[in-house]
């Protein structure tokens, strides 16, 4: 055995005569060919772990600056922000099977006796209504405010198709109280968004009988979310 035919001295010899080879062959084949096998490998590990120490430093900027603007925002406006996440598996007295999905903000103005809201749904068709209604995790409750159609009813018209997007935003005071609440102070829906004794809820209806048959079609509610303190 020689190394007079490195192609055979590659497929037949010992470690020795590859390493021979390699280094006879290393101007021709480049750096590949020339490096160790274990060499490649650290290169590699070493590439690896500066990507996990640039990802690290990246995930901790972001809870950094996460950390920050929640700080910032329990600073100065505590008890001034509600937020409600609809799905239909919320709905009461009957959860709702559907893949639409909402959420819904309020602020409270610096004087306390507005609010400004905005209420965004998404893969939900045939939206006629949105509300905050009165009432607990369980319970199917009045209206107590007008959210869509901004400014009160009548309802939209039923049929309308698939919605995606900002469903409605406004603002409302103590006048635009309905039901239960009508007449009485801004500070009393206050007290229901904080308590959790308020809910949103979306309507559906395709506008043709009878009701119920499945998602964009359920004029009860099709997606709810119980009210929430955001901060
Ligand atoms: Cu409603």
């Amino acid at each position: 055995m020689g190394l007079r035919n490195p192609r055979e001295a590659a497929a037949h010899g010992p470690p020795s005569a590859l390493v021979v080879i390699e280094i006879e062959n290393g101007q021709r084949f480049g750096k590949k060919t020339m490096g160790p096998i274990p060499r490649a490998g650290a290169r590699r590990r070493s590439r690896l772990s500066k990507r996990i120490v640039g990802l690290a430093l990246l995930a901790m900027a972001l809870v950094t600056a996460a950390f920050a603007v929640t700080v910032a925002r329990a600073d100065g406006e505590t008890g001034l922000h509600w937020n409600a996440v609809l799905a239909g598996i919320n709905e009461r007295p009957t959860p709702r099977d559907t893949q639409a999905r909402g959420v819904a903000i309020f602020q409270l103005s610096a004087d306390g006796e507005s609010i400004h809201y905005k209420v965004i749904a998404a893969n939900i068709n045939n939206v006629i209504m949105a509300h905050i209604h009165l009432g607990d995790a369980n319970t199917a409750g009045p209206v107590i405010v007008w959210l869509y159609p901004v400014g009160g009813p009548p309802p939209a018209a039923p049929g309308s198709g698939r919605f995606n997007g900002v469903l409605a935003q406004g603002d409302f005071d103590a006048t635009k109280f309905v039901g239960p609440l009508a007449g009485k102070p801004m500070s009393a829906l206050v007290e229901n968004l904080t308590a959790g004794t308020a809910y949103v809820n979306i309507h559906t209806d395709d506008g043709v009988a009878p009701p119920n048959t499945g998602p964009g079609d359920f004029p009860g509610g099709e997606i709810r979310g119980q009210v929430k303190p955001t901060d």
